[in-house]
């Protein structure tokens, strides 16, 4: 009896994909409305203003993986996944996910309950994992407050589960954050009582059924500033899998301590300053550079972070500029400081839309062009950053650290004893001039070969331990230990083998594997 029960911890152990499993992911964020349609479309048009439905599907996303794969990502995050608000609003159609009604059912425009499996086969059969974005916070309702029809529901169909109506109009107000509806009269969205202990518990059985049924391995929470931090460990622990909720404030004071109630957050903080330092040539690499301090200081695990750029809700990086280098370097950043980087569909592609909903492009529409110069850098900085991970265990946990700056470059180290990378960062912008730049404190030692890993540029250290790093057109430079490149598929390595192109394929294999000869072992008790 007590091995089966050491069995039954084990396999559900196993099971959920955990922070440290998630440490060493990169994530494509994708709206599935958006991505990827089932008949391969790539020229299905989707007006992003009317805010309808445009056709994208869990069956399109399988069939767009390679492409996903093939940029290196390990990891996708889709947008929710439940019933929606089925009326055209005031707002148009809840085409992103987040306008919930029946928790209990699926988004049908995506497609089947088995569609969704597919998916999530499909992606442990490459060693990928799904992320999915959950919402507690509120429910949604087409029309003004004051007429929620709370029958609509699945399950909370009662006025008591909410909490009064209000609108939050102080964001710096904690109380209205947390008990006010973030609402307007167009859409409502009805806030939960997410203090009552039957709404809690509805919850937790929820994330944990959705988590089982659906073998997802990671969840995206929304709108976690605008429910109590109490509510979010039994959440965290209910869903049994890495939690990265979304606290869309800049401020790390503010944001990091929600890393005490859940597993990570996504990297708003640094947002900002990745933002300031390359929206422009005379953004601020000050500001970037003290936000690397104070976010590791201040959040409980930098490295648990969900580090981002652009996303649904903010206008694009190319919104700001069209410079093709600045946005090659906030990218880089992204892929190569703490924390899991996470890369929204279409930036790839140097998509350019302002705010909501002129963001949320489809991404079919560059026909997944592999050749794009966003697609490949993005793809040789995640093949990087896996291969460093591969290379030195201590990669992923080692906590970024700026090394030099000036008014327009950055300087930042991962890693140790002599296999560290360090990524050095410019906002010149594609005019900036060519020159060469002499790199102290890199921690490499005299002597030794480093590789230029986006130029292919072999480069010695000097005899102080200086380096002289060429930079160009405003270009971001990654070094790393030439000798040690070996099976990265970087710069004309010998490939070793195969399993190199993914870290996952390293790692979640065998996750599989286990769980496989545990289900035989219990089957055979
Ligand atoms: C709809 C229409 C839009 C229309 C809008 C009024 O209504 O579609 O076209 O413009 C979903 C949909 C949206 C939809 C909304 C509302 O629902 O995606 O298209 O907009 O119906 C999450 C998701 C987001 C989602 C929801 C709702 C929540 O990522 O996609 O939206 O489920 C707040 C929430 C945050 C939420 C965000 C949209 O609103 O806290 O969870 N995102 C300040 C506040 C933040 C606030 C943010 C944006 O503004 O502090 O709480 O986020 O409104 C920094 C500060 C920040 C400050 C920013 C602006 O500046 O540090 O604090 O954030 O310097
Ligand atoms: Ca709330």
């Amino acid at each position: 009896m007590m091995e089966i029960l050491i069995l039954f911890a084990l396999v559900a152990t196993v099971l959920g994909a955990t922070p440290a499993d998630w440490r060493s992911q990169s994530i494509y964020f994708l709206l599935t409305d958006r991505f990827a349609r089932t008949d391969n479309s790539t020229t299905a048009s989707c007006n992003t203003g009317a805010r309808q439905y445009c056709g994208g599907t869990w069956q399109g996303i399988i069939n767009q993986l390679d492409y996903i794969q093939g940029m290196g990502f390990t990891a996708i995050w889709i947008t929710p996944v439940t019933g929606q608000i089925p009326q055209e609003t005031g707002y148009g159609e809840a085409y992103h996910g987040y306008w919930q009604q029946d928790a209990y059912a699926l988004n049908s425009h995506y497609g089947t309950a088995d569609d969704l499996k597919k998916l999530v086969s499909a992606l442990h059969a490459r060693g990928m994992y799904l992320m999915v974005d959950v919402v507690a916070n509120h429910m949604a309702y087409n029309g003004s407050a004051d007429t929620t029809d709370y029958s609509a529901y699945n399950p909370f169909n009662s006025k008591e589960y909410f909490h009064k109506i209000c609108s939050i109009e102080d964001n710096n107000n904690q109380t209205q954050t947390e008990d006010c509806w973030l609402a307007d009269s167009i859409v409502s969205l009805p806030d939960l009582n997410t203090t009552q202990t039957d709404v809690k518990n509805m919850w937790y059985d929820w994330i944990g059924s959705l988590v089982s049924n659906y073998s997802i391995d990671g969840l995206r929470i929304d709108t976690v500033k605008n429910v109590q931090q109490n509510f979010w460990p039994d959440y965290n622990t209910a869903a049994g899998v890495y939690c990265v909720g979304e606290v869309f404030d800049g401020d790390a004071e503010y944001t990091c301590p929600y890393q005490n109630y859940l597993d990570g957050v996504l990297n708003y903080p640094m947002y900002y300053p990745i933002l300031r330092a390359f929206q422009s040539t005379s953004g601020s690499i000050s500001d970037l550079y003290n936000m690397i301090n104070t976010v590791k200081s201040t959040c409980k695990d930098s490295t648990l972070l969900g580090t981002f750029v652009e996303n649904h809700d903010n206008p694009r990086f190319a919104n700001y500029t069209s410079d093709m280098s600045l946005a090659k370097n906030a990218a880089a950043f992204t892929m190569l400081a703490d924390g899991i980087p996470i890369i929204y569909a279409g930036q790839e592609q140097h998509y350019h839309g302002g705010n909501d909903p002129y963001n949320r492009e489809a991404t079919w529409l560059a026909k997944y062009s592999t050749t794009s110069p966003l697609y490949e850098l993005i793809a040789t900085s995640n093949r990087i950053r896996s291969h460093a991970i591969s290379q030195d265990s201590g990669y992923i946990t080692y906590k970024n650290y700026p090394i030099y700056q000036d008014n327009s470059t950055l300087a930042m180290r991962k890693g140790y004893n002599g296999s560290q990378t360090i990524t050095v960062l410019s906002n010149l912008g594609a005019s900036g001039k060519t020159y060469n730049l002499s790199l102290p404190g890199t921690g490499y030692t005299a002597n030794q070969q480093l590789m230029e890993i986006y130029t292919c540029t072999n480069i010695t250290v000097d005899s102080s331990g200086s380096v002289s790093v060429p930079m160009a057109s405003g270009l971001p430079r990654v070094l790393y230990p030439a000798d040690k490149l070996n099976g990265s598929l970087l710069c004309n390595s010998t490939t070793s083998s195969a399993t190199s192109l993914s870290p996952l394929s390293n790692s979640a294999i065998p996750i599989y594997l286990t769980l496989a000869a545990f289900v035989v072992q219990l089957s055979q008790l």
